[in-house]
């Protein structure tokens, strides 16, 4: 999948591309039955494996099936459209909404917290794998908006707020301004770092499922003092900024497992850094000193 000059010149301009059919109806459906599987035989308290967690960061550590869609050759070509020839994952995240559910996405440019500066060589793929209508809680972009630096959040740590901190800009955001990003199953959208972007409650009657893809290139450069991590996907990660790690093999695997938990608890100051409020990241307390 290729990217039209016309494509490339919106996500330039806009700071997002979408709707791109990555996957068909069809395929769409397998995998979201693949994830509820996983709900079903792993959901919290019944199995040995937090989905929480799990799902909600660095999925392509632990879960094939993430670590797989991650690596869609279509999805690679529009990604490398955007920002090159050398692209490594630096998280993969499942967003979903129940049915009939007030949780919300509030505005935010996504860089904020991930220590990876203000850089143009981080793009996320949001890939649909439920209808994610308007009414369902689709997110919401302001065109431009990703022309400014990282702006100042504050955190709100409300428990309504699918994000790990409730982070939202400090600043008035002009919802008149928003465009939808309306996708059906197997389409997506891809946006840029510092995009503001937002989502609100799920008020459809089916449950609203999504998976982000973080995609960067090596070329990129961490602030942690220590090296961070991402799954080489395409070309070559010639910086060795990056800790190059393989994609998940085995679902839970003992391996899988412990790379995960290092991998988090190495990430764990980055993402909680500056928060006046212990910040839960999905699960796993962390405090900042
Ligand atoms: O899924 C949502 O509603 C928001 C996702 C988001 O903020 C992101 O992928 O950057």
């Amino acid at each position: 999948m290729r990217l039209t000059e016309e494509q490339k010149q919106s996500y330039r301009d806009k700071g997002y591309v979408m709707p791109l059919r990555l996957f068909s109806g069809e395929e769409a459906l397998k995998v979201r039955q693949e994830i509820e599987d996983l709900e079903r035989n792993h959901s919290a308290g019944s199995g040995t494996h937090d989905l929480n967690r799990l799902f909600r960061i660095n999925g392509q550590v632990a879960i094939p099936l993430l670590a797989q869609i991650a690596q869609t050759p279509e999805l690679l070509d529009a990604v490398e459209d955007l920002i090159g020839p050398d692209l490594m994952v630096w998280s993969c995240e499942l967003f979903i909404k129940e049915a009939g559910t007030e949780k919300i996405v509030s505005w935010h440019q996504d860089l904020t917290y991930w220590g990876l500066g203000e850089t143009d060589d981080e793009v996320t793929a949001w890939i649909a794998f439920s209808d994610v209508s308007r009414e369902a809680g689709c997110m919401r972009f302001i065109p431009g908006s990703h022309k400014q630096r990282i702006l100042p959040h504050r955190d709100t740590f409300d428990e309504g707020n699918l994000l790990s901190r409730g982070q939202e800009i400090a600043v008035e955001v002009n919802e008149d301004e928003a465009v939808f990003d309306v996708l059906k199953p197997g389409e997506m959208s891809l946006h840029h770092g510092r995009l503001f972007h937002a989502s609100g409650p799920n008020h459809s009657g089916d449950r609203r499922i999504g998976m982000a893809i973080r995609y960067i290139s090596p070329n990129v450069e961490h602030s942690a003092d220590h090296n961070d991590y991402a799954m080489l996907v395409r070309g070559a990660n010639r910086n060795r900024n990056w800790i190059n790690f393989a994609p998940a093999r085995h679902l839970f695997g003992e391996n899988e497992m412990r790379l995960y938990n290092e991998i988090l608890a190495a990430q764990a100051g980055t993402l909680s850094a500056g928060a006046e409020e212990t910040v839960n990241l999905y699960d796993v307390q962390h405090t900042t000193t």
